[in-house]
This record gives C-alpha cells, structure tokens and sequence, in this order.
C-alpha cells in the first residue's frame, strides 16, 4: 500500500467511525396493542384478521400490516406488547384453547433469547417488553410478528415492518440511506411488505392443533395489507420525480414463494440494485431484473426513475411452493 492508498483508507476508517458513532443514540418506547381487523376482500368476503396497533383503547383497530417500527442504528428499542390482564381472554386475545397470548418476536435481529418472544423458549404470552440495539453493520428492513402458535398468528395479520436507520452525525434525524454508507443514499422509499391469505386459517374452527393447518391454500395475495390485482389498482402507490432514487424495503412475510421485479406499462422489466439482505450489506451490490423473496426475508432495493415522466409497476408474483407456477400477482405502482 502506498502512501496516497494508506491515506484514503485511514480517510474511509475515520469517516466509518464517524458514522458509527452511538452518541447521539435515542431510546425508542413503543406500545403495541392487539385489536381484530376486518377486511373486506375483492371477492366480496370478508376475513377477520388480528392486527397490531397502537390505538390501545379502542375495539377493532387492529392494522395488517402492523404500524411501522422505526429505530436508528445504536439506539435502544423498547417494544412493549401490551395485553389486558386477567387470562384466560376473549377473542382476540384467547382463541387457541392450547396456545393462549401472544408474543412479539423481532424477526432477524440479534437478541438475548429474553428478547426473541418465542413461546416454546419461556416467552411470557401475557405481555412483555422487547429490547433490541442495533450495531453499526445492522441497517435495513426487518419484520416484527407474533411467535405464539405461528401458523395461526402470522396468518392472522399479526406482522409489521421493522427498518433500522443510519442517524445524522447529530443524531438529530436519520440520513436517506439504507446503512452508514453514502453508496446507499436514495432520493424516497416505499416499504413493500408481502403477505397471503387462506380464508380457512382464519375460521373460527381453526384453532389448537386442527388439521385445517395441514394443507395452505392461499387465495389473496398482498402488498402492504392490499391485492392491487393490476396496474390500474394498485396495492400502494408512490409518486416522486424523473431521475430520483427510490429504495423499496422488500419484506417477505408471505408463506408461498414469490419473485419481485419492476416492470413499466407494457411488463418490460427495469433493472434495480441489491443493496442489503436480511439487515446486512452486500459487499459488492447486484444488479438484477428478478429477484426471488422467500418467506422471512428481506431485500433493500435501490433503482433510478427514468429522466421522462410516466410511472413503473413493481410487483410480486406469488407462486406455489410445489411447482413454482403462478398463484397471481399483486402490482404496485411508483409515479414520476
Ligand atoms: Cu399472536
């Protein structure tokens, strides 16, 4: 290593360390409650879904997805699930005769097994608080969800998005970038959470060990808690500028496969930038035109809107488990 390489690289170690910097960390205190949803779907049926929120108070609030969880890189997450006292409950909160409660678990994120919310390693069900503090290399999109007999419960709605942030050197706000580093800076974003839906998980007879939980079979399809069945209605919409930076947060809490791709009017596919997966970044960033989302993962996106005005449609086609072939596929829809 030369002198000028040697110089440029204490440079790089100088401003990583500045980036790194946890002093201006903030304490994050966030209260989640859990309240039925109902949706209406696009068929005309209507599916009873238990959501998170954080409107404590009133009956039937629940959100699917749940509210986003925000936390900046170095800062301390205290996520407290708050149940009513005075198990054994009414429905929501007691369906499962076996499997009373729920948890929250911090899905991805590097916690003590106090923290993680999983029942089956002496999780409380009643209620707790959960804490998590992100290091330096922990930037991107994460998911929280119910750990409490997980196949009812995510079925159910019980989800949400989680996003770690890189803090300004004051610590007085988060920079628009995935992590610490400037290659990952972006103009807006959009989180595109994926889901699906089988109306029998849902019925009221699906409770304890039923062998309705045997056999899935999905029927809608979601981005963002929406179907968006085609690009005239889509499940959520983003409008910005020509020649902006978009980072879509891509979080995959469908139970079926899926492949991603941004597509324009016609389905000609444009091309985007891998930055992040599972809340680590890549070394070397890719660049694809597909990219597969499996169940739990999660992929921070970045790409450029053409120098014209007109719009592109991202979307996910879900597909079997068995075969790969298409169950549908949900459309969103950026602007510029
Ligand atoms: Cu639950």
């Amino acid at each position: 290593m030369n002198t000028r390489q040697s110089t440029a690289k204490a440079l790089v170690v100088a401003i990583i360390a500045a980036a790194a910097s946890t002093s201006h960390a903030a304490t994050i205190n966030k209260t989640l409650c859990v309240s039925v949803a109902n949706k209406t779907m696009s068929d005309g049926q209507s599916i009873t879904f238990w959501g998170f929120t954080e409107t404590c108070a009133t009956a039937n609030v629940g959100q699917v997805p749940g509210p986003p969880v925000e936390i900046g890189i170095g800062d301390t997450l205290n996520l407290t699930l708050s149940i009513p006292m005075g198990m054994p409950m009414t429905t929501p909160f007691e369906m499962m005769t076996n499997y009373p409660g729920h948890t929250i678990h911090l899905h991805g994120a590097d916690v003590p097994q106090g923290e993680d919310g999983v029942p089956e390693f002496g999780a409380r069900t009643d209620g707790d608080t959960y804490t998590w503090t992100p290091t330096t290399v922990m930037g991107g999109s994460y998911m929280y969800h119910c750990h409490q007999h997980t196949v009812k419960h995510l079925e159910m709605g019980m989800y949400g998005p989680m996003i770690v942030r890189p803090r300004n050197a004051a610590g007085t706000g988060f920079l628009n970038q995935l992590t610490p580093s400037a290659t990952t800076a972006y103009n807006v974003e959009q989180t595109y959470l994926f889901s699906s839906v089988d109306p029998n998980y849902h019925a009221s007879t699906a409770v304890g060990d039923s062998t309705v939980f045997a056999d899935y079979n999905p029927v809608y399809f979601l981005i963002n808690g929406n179907e968006g069945k085609g690009i005239a209605t889509p499940a959520t919409t983003l409008t910005t500028s020509p020649n902006q930076k978009v980072a879509l947060r891509l979080i995959g809490l469908h139970s079926v496969s899926g492949t991603f791709s941004i597509r324009d009017s016609a389905g000609n596919k444009k091309p985007f930038t891998v930055y992040v997966q599972d809340g680590r970044q890549y070394p070397t960033p890719e660049t694809v035109e597909t990219l597969d989302v499996g169940p739990g993962q999660r992929f921070d996106v970045i790409f450029s809107t053409p120098g014209t005005t007109g719009a592109w449609y991202p979307q996910m086609e879900f597909k079997r488990l068995r075969d790969g072939s298409v169950y549908a596929t949900a459309y969103g829809r950026v602007g510029f």
